[in-house]
């Protein structure tokens, strides 16, 4: 990080990095709560996720009335969804209405990417740096930098070679891209493949899927909400709002019941129709309870949808190419299809397995592929993000003495609640690594309530400087690592099973536990224990008190 006149230093009492959910959610929250608050953003504008993923066909597999906040029952009246799962440009529209209505764009800089951020025990404040030059002072630093962010992309050979259109799902260009008569490669199936495709073969020439791994593919049927359903959402509101509270996933889906291998066979037909039928992330979460730790349950659903798969796509060889079989369903987080499956009967849709014949490089024109060469004159890749941790370590965070987050999480990493790691006081990160696993919104929201409960402790009792315990840090990580193993996600970690869920998706990157996988409803009554008890894995310590290395709560 490099030195910076001080003169330059804006002072805040709190800092939030990101401009999307979390990070709006965390200004409006401390700046009611009586902060002064900055925030920071790498964008030009609101949105976070939903500004930077503008790709054709990108929307929610949350249902809307769940994704988006909860805290204001004014932004709840006076903003109407559109349909179930929202497309790209209507949920960046709605956080663009909330930062209005709220007046929280004011308090962003915007087209700032930091660079570094540096924790001092002598004035119990951050120093953090940003690329365009300016320089703030904090005593509490928010990372909001979303758990799906540091974009992923392949060190394919020679990939600088190409000529043509080079393009990143999650770095679609504003302007939009034409791809009228082209031919297009689409290198990634995973949600944001599995989305754009179907969009991309409406006008182009051909599409290529270039498919390492093929994916449990289910419907996303999105019907358009009429003024009763919104009359319905909005009355339904706190039952729906318990009902998330006590889910696994802190999604509106009903479980059906415990045991896939253990239903009455009849019985378990018709959920699973249904849940094709309905589509969205029914498939895992509106079935049966034990598909991500059952093999046997597991396999029942995953042949259901191989089936679906064969009995949709028209040419048996291409269904093949599509049908996963060496990994569970689930292990992947389910994407959602509008269409996708039925793209493959397009006559201008093809799939490569590049498992079985990889992209050997690329060159002006396009790549080679089993030594012939195949022109495009647009490449997307819908390859994905560093997860969990991506977004978070590219902030190079050093904490006391300069100790290093990358050092800390060199094997994975390890925190307290998903909140806060020991050594690195007064920073919290919103949806860290192994915290829950659910719909987001609903985690942000639970994320920020503790964060400014904590901050708000310590101002109470004058001391400004909060920290994890190792202890309680010690015990989290442990814990989640623990639950993590149990289930088939972690299990599975080979390459077949690939999964951003545990950081196996990144070319060299050691998989580990990302996730507190022990439900959604169980991590939310954990954070409310931890407040409730007055924070007890955590030190609060007085301002001007020396900081001792290893704090310990007392
Ligand atoms: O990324 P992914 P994504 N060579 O990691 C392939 C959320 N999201 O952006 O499976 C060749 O799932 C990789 O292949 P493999 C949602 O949580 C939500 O699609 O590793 N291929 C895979 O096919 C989602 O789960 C929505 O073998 C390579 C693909 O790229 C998450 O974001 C929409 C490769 C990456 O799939 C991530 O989705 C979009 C290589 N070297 C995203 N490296 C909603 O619906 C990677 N791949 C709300």
């Amino acid at each position: 990080m490099p030195d910076q006149p001080s003169i330059d230093a804006v002072e805040t009492d709190a800092l939030v990095i990101g401009a999307g959910f979390a990070g709006l959610d965390a200004v409006y929250v401390l700046r009611e709560r009586g902060l002064t608050v900055r925030g920071l953003e790498a964008a030009d504008g609101i949105g976070g996720t939903w500004y930077w993923n503008r790709y054709p066909g990108a929307r929610t597999d949350s249902k809307a009335f769940v994704y988006c906040y909860t805290f204001s029952k004014e932004l709840r009246e006076e903003w109407d969804w559109s349909e179930l799962y929202p497309t790209q440009p209507e949920v960046l529209a709605y956080l663009e209405f909330v930062a209005r209505r709220l007046d929280l764009t004011k308090h962003f800089r915007f087209g700032s990417t930091v660079t570094g951020a540096r924790w001092d025990d002598d004035t119990a404040r951050w120093t953090v740096h940003s690329a365009d030059g300016s320089v703030y002072r904090c005593s509490y630093l928010i990372a909001g930098v979303g758990c799906l962010s540091a974009v992923n992309v392949p060190r394919f050979p020679e990939l600088d070679s190409y000529r043509g259109t080079l393009v990143h799902t999650a770095r679609w260009p504003h302007e939009g891209l034409d791809v009228t008569g082209k031919r297009v490669a689409v290198i990634g199936s995973g949600a944001s493949g599995i989305q754009a495709l179907p969009e991309l073969a409406k006008t182009a020439a051909a599409v290529t899927v270039l498919q390492r791994t093929p994916n449990y593919v289910a419907p996303a049927v999105s019907p358009e909400f009429t003024d009763e359903d919104r009359a319905a959402y909005r009355r339904d509101h706190d039952e729906i709002q318990a009902f998330l509270r006590s889910s696994p996933f802190s999604q509106y889906l009903k479980s059906a019941g415990p045991s896939a291998k253990a239903a009455d066979p009849e019985e378990r037909a018709e959920v699973l129709a249904r849940a094709w039928t309905e589509g969205g992330l029914g498939m895992l979460m509106a079935t049966y309870d034990d598909l991500l730790v059952d093999a046997e349950s597991n396999e029942v659903v995953a042949e259901y949808i191989r089936q679906k798969i064969r009995d949709t796509v028209h040419d048996p060889a291409t269904a093949e190419k599509l049908i996963p079989t060496t990994y569970p369903f689930g292990i992947k987080r389910p994407p959602g299809g509008v269409g996708y499956l039925e793209t493959f009967n397009q006559p201008n849709v093809s799939v490569v397995d590049i498992a079985a014949t990889p992209i050997e490089r690329f060159t002006e024109a396009g790549l080679i592929i089993d030594a012939t060469e195949l022109e495009f004159d647009v490449v997307v890749l819908a390859t994905g993000f560093d997860a969990a941790t991506g977004g978070i370590l590219r902030l190079n965070i050093a904490g006391r003495g300069g100790l290093p987050l990358t050092e800390v999480w060199a094997e994975g990493p390890s925190n307290y609640l998903g909140l806060a790691v020991p050594e690195f006081p007064n920073l919290f990160t919103i949806i860290g690594p192994l915290s829950a696993f659910g719909n987001l919104p609903s985690c942000i929201e639970h994320n920020v309530e503790f964060i400014a409960s904590a901050i708000d402790h310590a101002r109470s009792i004058g001391g400004p400087v909060i920290e994890a315990t190792v202890e309680a840090a010690d015990e989290w990580t442990t814990s989640a690592r623990g639950i993590g193993e149990q289930t088939l996600l972690t299990l599975s970690t080979g390459q077949a099973a690939s999964s951003w869920i545990v950081g196996s998706n990144i070319d060299g990157r050691k998989p580990s536990t990302l996730y507190y996988l022990g439900g959604a409803n169980t991590y939310f009554d954990l954070c409310d224990a931890e407040r409730e008890l007055g924070f007890p894995g955590f030190t609060f310590i007085k301002a001007g008190d020396r900081v001792p290395a290893h704090a310990h709560s007392d």
